[in-house]
């Protein structure tokens, strides 16, 4: 079966696509980005946990998503950051996505993903994982989503079948076993980071994207930018942005507009 051809998905409208999707987690997201008018998820990368929860109240009515990495805040605790952060996910309807990139066996990454002082399954919408150790890691990680999907929690799953550093390795025939291994466990491993559309004509995966930037094309560290029309037309349906919008030379407000803006017309663009 083609993996890695650009599938019918691309051309139907998220709205459509909220009401068809096999993972709740997925249908919710969509139907944020409807009702927001909004594909655009800034990513936090910030260690300070004052500045991280001002960038979200700020920045909340212009995202579907916020993207975290919530190892790198200096003065973490669970109720001054994960506590304020929940509350405004409600605030401002938005989901939250833990990018941990998990990639040990399915009885590490269980744990690692419920236990120690961060517990992401408890507040973690979406996660994501590498598929490099094979199958087990989604089966640790369902295991770990499990009770609070048994709640009506929407939980879900992304893997990592693309990543946008200069030369990754996530390429070729690894992109395609990734694709067949997001199979498994429907209602819970929705879609991929990548950088094109990804799956058979037919299947539904959500393609969230980072390496998006307006002005910037690479950063010295390996990341390499596309635009947002670039990454849109190839298939992405949420632009991951970081220093793009958060940078401290930047008008976080003004560029999160400009960002959204962007994506929601080449998202149009892309429907005709
Ligand atoms: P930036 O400031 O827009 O470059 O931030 C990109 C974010 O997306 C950052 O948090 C990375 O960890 C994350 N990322 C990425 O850049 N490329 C990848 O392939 C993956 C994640 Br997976």
């Amino acid at each position: 079966m083609p993996t890695t051809t650009m599938s019918s998905a691309t051309e139907i409208s998220y709205e459509t696509r909220a009401s068809t999707h096999a993972s709740p987690l997925a249908r919710r997201l969509l139907d944020i980005v409807t009702s927001k008018k909004t594909n655009l998820c800034v990513s936090l990368d910030v260690t300070s946990k004052t500045e991280l929860l001002e960038l979200v109240d700020a920045l909340g009515p212009y995202v579907c998503v916020f993207k975290t990495h919530i190892d790198i805040v200096d003065d973490f605790t669970y109720e001054s950051v994960v506590v304020p952060l929940v509350a405004l996910a409600e605030k401002h309807n938005f989901l939250i996505f833990e990018d941990r990139k998990f990639a040990d066996i399915g009885s590490t990454v269980k744990s690692q993903y419920t236990s120690g002082i961060y517990k992401i399954a408890d507040w973690a919408h979406i996660t994501n994982a590498h598929a490099l150790p094979g199958p087990g890691i989604i089966d640790g990680l369902y295991a770990g989503a499990k009770p609070h999907l048994e709640k009506g929690e929407a939980r879900g799953l992304l893997l990592l079948a693309e990543m946008s550093s200069q030369g990754n390795l996530a390429t070729g025939a690894y992109t395609e076993q990734t694709v067949a291994y997001a199979r498994m466990h429907p209602e819970f491993t929705f879609g991929f980071i990548a950088m094109h559309r990804l799956g058979a004509p037919g299947e539904d995966f959500i393609i969230m994207t980072p390496g998006v930037g307006l002005d910037a094309k690479s950063d010295g560290l390996g990341q390499q930018y596309r635009t947002v029309d670039e990454a849109v037309a190839e298939g992405s349906d949420i632009i991951i942005v970081g220093r793009g919008i958060i940078a401290k030379d930047k008008d976080s407000i003004a560029e999160a507009i400009r960002y959204r803006d962007a994506g929601w017309a080449a998202y149009l663009a892309r429907l005709k």
